[in-house]
């Protein structure tokens, strides 16, 4: 970090007016990507992504397991993620991580504009603090993709890690059933390859993370307060010429200063995410073709998920009662930008027809 300082001291104006041309707005970013300029996006993403898609995140408020941590009966937030806790209370773990096992949850808006960056082929890669697997669920090929807290593809004993087959350990999720260690002389519990405060992060992730920190040419910071290394460091260690985006609820990290006049290339955006990237994605005209990006996705899980979706016709007639229906609740005709969910038997002609202000009411394709 100390070495991005002294260069940051050796920038003169014109080095600084070359990053966004002082445009610190979303448009001067996507002016960037369209001008070429941009080859290389490096995005943090955290759990504020995937709140969209019903799962609560830590630190938002009344939502935010912060805020109810009786219902996973813990001490504090961070237990649900801490080894210790865990060895004593597996219980609450099993209890969370019920919900994020795959098919429960579907990838949010936020997700697929990961997926769309990649088919544009201008992502470096994208590193996820969260455990849901909802980037892999949306497309983002795993060469592109760090989940740097681990996944649920692997499982281990938390005392003697000896490896176990993760199979094992989501049907015990599943059932609430906690599982003890295979070895009767082995006090620990079975757990994910979830990667707890406590345990070490994977081999090679600073090397990793480094080069593509040093690659960027773009920094898109997602939904995260920041507050939990490594991630909360990453920012930091890009280059000087490296604009940074925030889409947020909340200001965080370095964007604090972003008010300074002294700032020519931090961006922050603040409101709901889904929106955020629906606004990123038209600027740059991929409006469409995220919504399509998530439309085909949707289909094709809930093919995997809820084939009784796709031929429910109590759905089908509830769905068309509500779009014909005055009382249906519509998108605010002044807020040019505000998004719904795409739904999976959205036609092409359906998305075509979306438009700002005559955004369709849509069952959620979950229920
Ligand atoms: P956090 O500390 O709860 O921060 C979330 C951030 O996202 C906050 O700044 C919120 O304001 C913001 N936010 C939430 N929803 C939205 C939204 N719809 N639009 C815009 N902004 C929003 O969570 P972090 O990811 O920063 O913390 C890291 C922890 C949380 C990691 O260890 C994760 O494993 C852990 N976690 C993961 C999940 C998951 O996998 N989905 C869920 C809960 C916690």
């Amino acid at each position: 970090m100390g070495q991005v300082n002294s260069q940051l001291e050796d920038l003169d104006d014109l080095d600084r007016q070359a990053v966004l041309n002082y445009d610190l707005t979303i448009k001067g970013v996507c002016n960037k990507i369209k001008t070429g300029g941009v080859k290389n996006i490096v995005v943090i993403v955290g759990a504020g992504i995937s709140t969209s898609a019903g799962i609560p995140d830590f630190r938002s408020p009344n939502s935010g397991i912060y805020n109810n941590l009786e219902e996973y009966n813990l001490p504090t937030p961070e237990s649900l993620f801490d080894i210790d806790y865990f060895n004593e209370n597996p219980e609450s773990f099993y209890n969370f991580a019920k919900n994020l096992l795959p098919g429960n949850y579907y990838p949010t808006l936020s997700h697929y504009f990961l997926k769309l960056l990649a088919e544009h082929n201008i992502l470096q890669k994208v590193y996820t603090q969260n455990i849901d697997m909802l980037e892999r669920l949306a497309g983002i090929p795993s060469e592109l993709l760090c989940e740097c807290h681990g996944n649920f593809s692997t499982a281990y004993c938390s005392v003697c890690h000896k490896p176990c087959d993760s199979s094992i350990v989501e049907e015990g999720i599943m059932s609430n059933t906690v599982l003890k260690c295979f070895d009767k002389e082995c006090n620990g519990y079975l757990k994910p390859g979830i990667v707890f405060y406590g345990e070490p992060l994977m081999k090679n992730f600073q090397l990793i993370s480094a080069n593509d920190l040093m690659a960027a040419d773009l920094l898109i910071v997602m939904g995260t307060s920041l507050a939990v290394d490594p991630c909360a460091n990453m920012p930091y260690q890009v280059d000087v010429y490296c604009p940074r985006l925030l889409l947020n609820n909340e200001v965080v990290g370095p964007f604090v200063n972003y008010k300074s006049s002294s700032n020519y290339r931090d961006v922050v955006s603040l409101g709901n995410l889904d929106d955020l990237v629906y606004i990123f994605a038209k600027e740059m005209g991929w409006d469409r073709e995220l919504y399509r990006l998530q439309r085909n996705s949707y289909n094709k899980l809930d093919k995997l998920y809820h084939p009784d979706r796709l031929f429910n016709p109590l759905n089908t007639i509830i769905s068309m009662i509500k779009s014909f229906s005055p009382f249906t609740p519509r998108v605010d005709d002044d807020d040019e930008y505000s998004v719904n969910s795409v739904n999976s038997k959205d036609t092409d002609e359906e998305i075509d027809d979306y438009s700002p202000n005559s955004m369709p009411y849509i069952i959620p394709a979950f229920f």
